[in-house]
Parts: structure tokens; C-alpha cells; sequence
């Protein structure tokens, strides 16, 4: 093996196809226990996986000695949530072995592709904020930061999801039944934590009042590394998952007094905590397990921290603000700043404001939604029986909080105190957790630019009086790595070709290909990719499907989970009018389209189902239709998760970015899409509005209302049924869904829709949005007939963007937030 200097100037160890194949071949024999002439498909990807670890180890080791050397400030990324998706392939790109894995496998008789299949997807997240969670760590070890992404180990990830008869039927995902080749247990550093129980007040022999939580149970949590391997062989950061277990202390004593069958159902008490990702994206689950989930994963994680904080500093905390950062991914790990609190204040019999200062320069949180739904509050009885001294330290924070801050700056002002009270005074008193972070920080940030502008004046306004300073923004961005390198290997190749290899790195190079618009060969060879992209595309649709799809029609996706305010069924109502159309006039002239969709709905989200079951429905329908003439396809792909849009995305002509302003704090499918050269259509919502600024008007189809006139229009008072009348396209659509046309023999098993955009009063704007969407889709109509026109939109898109890579997120947290330093590491 050779030491080589990448491009990115830092040392890769570089192996060669014949070495790469001999590693296979080795551990095919003393890893999996078979031979090349049986071994199974699956036993051959383990082999390889098991050779790309051996130079995954190496880079880990290297990090961690170096980290612990150089004694590092270190972030600590606390997330219930990371949507990995396949670790295979990526962890071959950013190794740089990808194509010598390819041609190994070759060799030995095997197609990478196959291989790559027998992989699940590590979904342990829900969608945005989970997938996010995964871009940020790819991008912290590529730019070399000291950085470590704390979770759970779920043994059930997001459900998997099908269609029977048009409905969604949710399976559970059982992702490692057959064991994960990158994780590593770590026995020597489980933890133990408490629930439960009752808090004792004793006085110690000075007198001195002192808090002792007797706990009601224990609870061990094991911790499992996923090695997180940066791009070109930087820093191999770490993953720690924590699964839980049993204490084996607590059981002892039931076990021994005969209760063997209680001691076994404590144990199946304790896993049920990892057991299962709570599958609702945007509402608040209000479940005591899923408190406890919480509290566990947090407990955990922070003793983890300092623990290896004392290793080097024993019991002097001087350093620790120095030392730690930790970024709360939304409020879910929030419970950590009460948990660091008592372990400061009961353990470590620190002074109370002390303590105080110390949490506030350790936390930062990121705010990820204004839905009201989202918000996370807990019952202070569910608090109190679960947490009982926690309880009393939020008590005290508050209680702090409202007369050293509130009461300074607005003196006697009751009603300023019931708003920023962390305990909402209702007939249920509420713990609310947005409070209690944004207290308890030192930052906190929404997630693009008009998003963190409404944190500030619709969330938190008084919050923004009292700390100014505290509130910032960073944009969102996502991995170039995963979402164009490693899943769009044409275009890449055609990106290296025409401005060079550096653009994975450094994003904004991608600038470079603008020159490159108005060039007739560059515009057919973009073309070209897109095409052969989407056939391949084709090809997976008839598989999973049976549907046929013309690659040369538009393909035009719209994947992200099912939600109202993310508005599927504003584009299943524009499907609509294209079909009635084509029914009114036969021979209506426009360009063919495949609409494309890709979503789960939470299992308990009735509207969201209804929703898929619709567009199903009418998908069957205008499929099947002849008089269509093959203008119209709709599919609903069954079970999307990253792996699927890693096969959408490359596909994709038009990127449907549809929420009614206001309430997509950003989204990053919208980058994804774009950077793969989609054209947008889109509200002037989150980041597409910053994509809109990068792109220019020109190469983006802005519809919709804005921001302020939504609020303008919800403060009058909006009417959908003035729509309904007024509009007479609407109303035979609308009308058209309550018969039985796309359920035969059923009608009204589709009017769940219209009743929610009539009666319902459309929350979400869906009707006063129609025309201005369906005039947006009709300039994309046109502008697809240009070719030269929209293959220059198209290359103009994928060179605006390079704003948006998750390498500039991070560095924006860098500087205005964790203040890190970057850490080479030094290899032997
Ligand atoms: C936003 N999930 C996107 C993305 O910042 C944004 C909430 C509660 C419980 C479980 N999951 C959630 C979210 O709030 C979420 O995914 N938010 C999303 O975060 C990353 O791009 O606009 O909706």
C-alpha cells in the first residue's frame, strides 16, 4: 500500500484493485466462513464491506488519537434522528475507492450495483431534520472539525411502507436483523441512567439543604459507533447510538427473590425504549415513552462527554465551556440542559448560577419548524412521574428566568411572564420546550433566512428583547457527495470534464459551468445525462410498479413526507385540470408529463392517507386511460426513503417545491433537486427563496403568495368557498372527486379532500394558490418545448447552487456558533 496526496492535500491511503480483491477473497473465507463459487450475493457485500473497514479503522484510529492528542473542542451533536440511508457506496466515494471497489468486483465476477442492493437503508429519522442530521456529520468530518453525532440505536427505523389497493400499509423496518457491518459495540463505556421515583429533601450536617432523587428504575445504555468517514480521506468521525437494556444491578434482586418472569418483563420494559423510531414528522408525540426515549439517549450521552472531559481534567470544570459544545437538534433533546443542571448542581455540588453560566455556554439550539403542532410540550404530571427532579430544576430555571430577566425588563407585567413562562399555565400545565431551550442557550437559529426571521417576530419576539444577540440564521445545505457525486455519476463526470475535481469540496465552483449555458454540445451532453438518467429511472418505476413512463416526458417529482401545509394535493388538483382538459378537448396540446411522487404519511395522520389514497386512485385512472394518449402518468412510488430519492433525484426535470408560505422553515430536497438540475416550481417559502436568489427569475418558476400576504390574507379572514364559486375549473374538479369516477361503485370515497378545503376552510391555502400554480406549470410547459431554452435553465440551475452544500452550513455554524477549530489528522 502506497501513501498518496489527494487533490484535497491530505494523505489517502490509496489501494489498488488487485489488493482490494485479495482483501474480499480474505475475508470471504475467514469473515463470512464461504468461498467465491457460493458464496451469496449478500455474503460477497459483507466480504467487501468488511475489506473497506479495514481502511475505515485505520482512518478512525488515526482521528481519535489525534483528537485525544491535540485535546480538541469538540461539537456534540445531540439528534433523535439521522437518516443515513446505505452507508456502502458512500463510505467507497469518500475513501476514494469506489471505482477500484467496482472494478474488483468486476473482476471477481460481481456487479457493485447488486451488492449495493443487499444493503437496508439506516433509517433512523423521519425526513428533513434526520437527513439533515446526516448531511452535517458527513460535512464535519470532511472539513476536518472534532465532532461526534449522539443518538439513538432504534432496532425499528421508519416504517416500511406499501399500497394495497391505493391505502398506505406500514410494515416495521427491521434494517439490522441480520447485523450491520458498520457499526462497532463499545462495552466499555455503557451508562447507566434513572427514571422514576421520588426526590428526598436532607439537610447535611452544616445544615445545608440538599436534593436526593431516589430513582424508581435503571436503566443501561450501550453504545454503538458508526464510523462517519469524510471525503478524501479526512477525519473518520464517530456516530454514537445508544441501545438500551436492563440494568443488571436493578434486576439482581427481583431475579433472586424468584421473580424470573418480572425480571424478563423489566427487560423487555427497558429495550422498548431503542425499540422503534416515532414515526410523526412535525407533531408532537406527548407519549411518556417518548420522554423517556429522550431523557435516555441525552442522560447517556452526557455522561459520556464528561466522562471523557474528566479523563483529562478530573473534577475541575473550568475548561468544560472550552472544551464542549452541543447543538440540540429541535427541542427533542432539550431535557439535557435540566439533566446537565443536576449533574452539575446534585453531583458535582456546584453553586446554582455556576452551574447556570456553565449550561448557557454549552448549548445552542436550531429551531426546524413554526408549526404549532410541533412544538414540543409535556404535561408537568407526565414530567413529574417520569422526572421528578427535573422537573424541580426546570422549576427553578423559571422561576429565575421570570424575575432576574422578565420582570427586570418589563417590571409587574403579568401577561409578558404567562407568555415566556416555560410552564404553560393551562388547565394541564405545560412544560414547554421551546422556552426552556431558547433560555438555556447561548444561540439559537432557524434554518434559512425568512425562516429565522419568523423565529424571531412570530416565535420568540420577546425572547429577541430580552437576548438580541442570540438569535441568528444558517441557511440549510446537504451533502454534494451523496446528492450529486456519488448518486449522479454522469453529470459529475461531465462536472470533472468541464471545470475540473475540486468542485465536491468547494461547491461554488460549480459557478464555473455556467459558461458553459449557452453551449450547444455541453447543453446536449446535459441533456443527454438527464435522459439516460431518467430511463433509468424507467427501468425502476416498471419494477416496483408496472407502470410504464416515457423518458422523454417531463419528470416531475414531488417527494417529501405527506403533510397539508407541504400541499401533494395542491398538485393533485393541477393533475386534475391537465386530465379534464384533455377529456374537454382531445386533442389539448401539451407537453407530455410523468408526475412523480414520492412520501410517507404518519400512521395516524388520517388526511395524509386519504391523500395517498387519492392520487392512487386517480393515478389508476388517468394510467389506464386511453383518451389521455400517454400525456399524463402519475405514479406514487411505493416506500421512498434516501435510497429511492438517490434514483429520483438525478431524474428529475421539474422540482415541485409547493408549501404555502411561511410553513417550510426550509427544505432540502429543493436543493437536491436543483443542484441535479431541476427547474423549481415553487412558493416563495424557506429556502426557495434563497435557491430563487441564486438561480435568478429566469430559471425558476416563482407562484404563490408570499409570506406577508398570507398573513394579510388570514387576518381579513379567507374564504376557500369564494374560491370554490368564483372559480369554476376548481369547482368541477372538487365536485369531480366526490363522485364515484376514480372509485368506481364508491362515491365519496375521495371527499375527504374536498371536505377539508371547504368545510375544513383550506388551512393551508390550497385553493387561493390554484391559478397561480397551474399558470406557473403552464410557462414550464412552454419553456420545455424550447430544448436549448431549458437546457440552459437546467445547467444554470446546477451552477447557481453551490451556495448549498452542507460544507457552508457547517462553517457557518463554525463561526457563528461552536467556534471550532480544524483538526488534521496525522497518520502512521
Ligand atoms: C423542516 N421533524 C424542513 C428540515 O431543517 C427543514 C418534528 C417533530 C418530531 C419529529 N420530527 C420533526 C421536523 O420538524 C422536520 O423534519 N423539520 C424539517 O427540518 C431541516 O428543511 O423545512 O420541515
Amino acid at each position: 500500500m502506497k501513501k498518496q496526496t489527494s487533490t484535497a492535500g491530505t494523505d489517502v491511503v490509496q489501494i489498488n484493485t488487485e489488493q482490494l480483491k485479495e482483501q474480499i477473497i480474505r475475508h470471504l473465507h475467514s469473515t463470512l466462513g464461504t468461498d467465491v463459487n457460493k458464496a451469496s450475493p449478500q455474503a460477497w457485500w459483507r466480504a467487501t464491506c468488511a475489506a473497506v473497514n479495514e481502511q475505515v479503522f485505520d482512518g478512525l484510529r488515526n482521528t481519535q488519537r489525534t483528537h485525544y492528542e491535540q485535546n480538541t473542542r469538540a461539537l456534540h451533536y445531540f439528534s433523535l434522528e439521522y437518516l443515513m440511508g446505505r452507508l456502502f457506496s458512500n463510505n467507497l466515494h469518500n475513501l476514494g475507492l469506489y471505482k477500484q471497489a467496482k472494478q474488483a468486483l468486476s473482476e471477481l465476477g460481481m456487479d457493485i450495483a447488486d451488492l449495493e442492493d443487499q444493503e437496508e437503508d439506516m433509517a433512523l429519522g423521519n425526513g428533513g431534520l434526520g437527513r439533515l442530521a446526516a448531511c452535517f456529520i458527513d460535512s464535519l468530518a470532511t472539513l476536518n472539525y472534532p465532532a461526534i453525532g449522539y443518538g439513538i440505536r432504534y432496532e425499528h427505523g421508519l416504517f416500511e411502507q406499501s399500497f394495497q389497493d391505493g391505502r398506505q400499509i406500514e410494515r416495521p423496518d427491521s434494517w439490522r436483523e441480520y447485523g450491520n457491518p458498520w457499526e462497532i459495540c463499545r462495552p466499555e463505556s455503557v451508562q447507566e441512567i434513572s427514571v422514576y421515583g421520588y426526590v428526598e429533601t436532607v439537610y447535611d450536617l452544616q445544615g445545608k439543604m440538599k436534593k436526593v432523587w431516589h430513582p424508581g428504575r435503571i436503566i443501561k445504555g450501550i453504545p454503538w459507533d458508526i464510523p462517519v468517514v469524510g471525503y478524501n480521506g479526512s477525519s473518520v468521525n464517530v456516530l454514537r447510538l445508544w441501545e438500551s437494556r436492563a440494568s443488571d444491578f436493578f434486576n439482581w434482586d427481583v431475579f433472586n427473590s424468584g421473580g424470573y418472569v418480572d425480571a424478563s418483563r423489566e427487560n423487555i420494559e427497558a429495550e422498548t425504549i431503542s425499540k422503534v423510531l416515532y414515526p410523526n414528522d412535525e407533531t408532537d408525540a406527548g407519549k411518556e415513552l417518548r420522554l423517556i426515549q429522550q431523557y435516555f439517549f441525552v442522560s447517556c450521552s452526557l455522561k459520556d462527554i464528561i466522562r471523557r472531559y474528566k479523563r483529562s481534567h478530573g473534577d475541575d470544570w473550568s475548561d468544560f465551556a472550552k472544551q464542549v459544545v452541543i447543538q440540540l437538534n429541535d427541542t427533542h433533546p432539550a431535557v439535557s440542559i435540566p439533566e446537565l443542571m443536576r449533574i452539575l448542581v446534585d453531583r458535582a455540588e456546584m453553586q446554582w448560577d455556576q452551574a447556570w453560566n456553565l449550561c448557557q455556554q454549552v448549548f445552542a439550539y436550531t429551531n426546524h419548524t413554526l408549526l404549532p403542532e410541533a412544538l414540543e410540550k409535556w404535561p408537568v404530571r407526565l414530567f413529574e412521574k417520569v422526572l421528578p427532579r427535573h422537573l424541580e430544576i426546570i422549576y427553578e430555571i423559571n422561576r429565575r428566568f421570570l424575575v432576574e430577566q422578565v420582570d427586570v425588563l418589563w417590571p409587574g407585567d403579568n401577561d409578558k411572564k404567562r407568555k415566556l413562562s416555560i410552564i404553560e399555565e393551562s388547565h394541564e400545565p405545560m412544560v414547554r420546550m421551546g422556552h426552556l431551550s431558547v433560555v438555556g442557550s447561548f444561540r439559537v437559529n432557524g434554518v434559512a433566512e425568512i425562516h429565522s426571521q419568523l423565529v424571531k417576530s412570530d416565535l420568540f419576539p420577546e425572547m429577541v428583547a430580552l437576548w438580541p444577540d442570540k438569535f441568528t440564521n444558517v441557511t440549510n445545505g446537504v451533502t454534494p457527495r451523496r446528492w450529486l457525486k456519488a448518486c449522479n455519476p454522469r453529470l459529475s463526470h461531465l462536472l470533472d470534464q468541464q471545470i475540473g475535481s475540486g468542485w465536491p469540496t468547494d461547491l461554488k465552483q460549480l459557478s464555473k459551468f455556467a459558461a458553459f449555458a449557452d453551449d450547444s454540445k455541453i447543453q446536449d451532453a446535459f441533456m443527454a445525462i438527464k435522459q439516460q438518467n431518467k430511463a433509468d429511472l424507467a427501468t425502476v418505476v416498471k419494477k416496483l410498479t408496472h407502470i410504464d413512463i416515457d423518458p422523454h416526458a417531463i419528470f416531475d417529482i414531488q417527494i417529501k413526507r405527506l403533510h397539508e401545509y407541504k400541499r401533494q394535493h395542491l398538485n393533485l388538483l393541477h393533475i386534475l385540470a391537465l386530465y379534464r382538459r384533455i377529456l374537454q378537448e382531445p386533442d389539448y396540446d401539451m407537453v407530455p408529463r410523468v408526475f412523480l411522487f414520492g412520501a410517507k404519511a404518519a400512521p395516524g395522520y388520517k388526511l395524509a392517507k386519504e391523500i395517498i389514497y387519492a392520487i392512487n386512485k386517480v393515478a389508476e385512472k388517468i394510467n389506464h386511460d386511453k383518451r389521455v394518449k400517454n400525456r399524463l402518468k402519475v405514479v406514487f412510488m411505493p416506500n421512498y426513503r434516501v435510497t429511492l430519492a438517490e434514483k429520483m433525484i438525478p431524474a428529475a426535470d421539474v422540482s415541485e417545491q409547493i408549501s404555502t408560505a411561511g410553513k417550510e422553515a426550509s427544505g432540502t430536497g429543493n436543493m437536491k433537486l436543483a443542484l441535479n438540475g431541476a427547474i423549481t416550481v415553487g412558493t416563495m417559502d424557506g429556502a426557495n427563496i434563497e435557491i430563487a436568489e441564486e438561480v435568478g427569475a429566469d430559471n425558476i418558476a416563482i407562484f404563490g403568495l408570499t409570506v406577508d400576504e398570507v398573513k394579510t390574507l388570514d387576518s381579513k379572514g379567507y374564504n376557500s368557498m369564494d374560491y370554490y364559486y368564483a372559480n369554476p375549473e376548481i369547482k368541477a374538479i372538487l365536485d369531480w372527486l366526490e363522485t364515484d369516477y376514480f372509485t368506481p361503485g364508491k362515491p365519496g370515497e375521495l371527499s375527504a379532500i374536498k371536505r377539508s378545503l371547504l368545510e375544513g376552510g383550506d388551512p393551508y391555502l390550497v385553493l387561493a394558490d390554484f391559478d397561480s400554480y397551474v399558470k406557473a406549470h403552464q410557462k414550464v410547459d412552454g419553456w420545455y418545448r424550447d430544448k436549448a431554452l431549458w437546457a440552459k435553465k437546467a445547467i444554470l440551475n446546477t451552477a447557481s447552487v453551490g451556495k448549498f452544500t452542507s460544507d457552508r452550513s457547517i462553517e457557518d455554524y463554525v463561526s457563528r456558533v461552536w467556534h471550532l477549530k480544524k483538526c488534521g489528522i496525522n497518520r502512521n
